[in-house]
């Protein structure tokens, strides 16, 4: 669902949206041994997840990336109700065991209620807010597998870590 939008949030991922821009693509750098906040080097938004992932390629034709996640606005992966889904892409390669960290989520801040993983990207942990804020520094949800709801974290989530176990 939709986030009220935080003067503070970082400009990194500034997606090109439009009101129909529902589904997206983020690619980003892999998280750096003592870094916490992967470097996102390219953020598009198209009304498909085909279109968008189209989009991403032709506007990186040289930027290589793997599947991370996919985010699903509702449950079960919106297959009861269409919604809107993200792509997080990693330009390294699959997730190791220092894995990427999405710091701010943008436009997908607050919106997230599924998720399934792609590529070695067994953990992921959700935060409250941007830069792994809020709930003293801890995750609101930590998950092993592709999760069909996210509970007590739903709509919540504003920055991911997702790396391997
Ligand atoms: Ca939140």
């Amino acid at each position: 669902m939709l986030a009220t939008a935080s003067p503070a949030q970082a400009a990194a991922a500034q997606p090109t949206a439009s009101a129909d821009a529902k589904h997206c693509v983020i690619v980003a750098a892999p998280l750096e041994p003592g870094q916490t906040i992967s470097r996102v080097l390219s953020h598009v938004c198209a009304d498909t997840p085909a279109r968008a992932q189209r989009l991403s390629e032709t506007a990186n034709p040289r930027l290589a990336s793997t599947l991370l996640l996919v985010l699903y606005e509702n449950i079960r992966y919106n297959t009861d109700s269409a919604g809107a889904s993200t792509q997080l892409r990693g330009s390294a390669g699959p997730c190791d065991t220092s894995g990427y960290g999405f710091g701010n989520l943008g436009t997908w801040r607050n919106r997230i209620s599924s998720f399934k993983r792609f590529n070695w990207c067994q953990r992921v942990a959700g935060y409250d807010y941007i830069n792994y804020g809020g709930n003293n520094g801890n995750p609101i949800g930590v998950w092993t597998k592709d999760t069909d709801w996210v509970g007590s974290a739903n709509d919540r989530i504003e920055s991911i870590l997702t790396r391997r176990l």
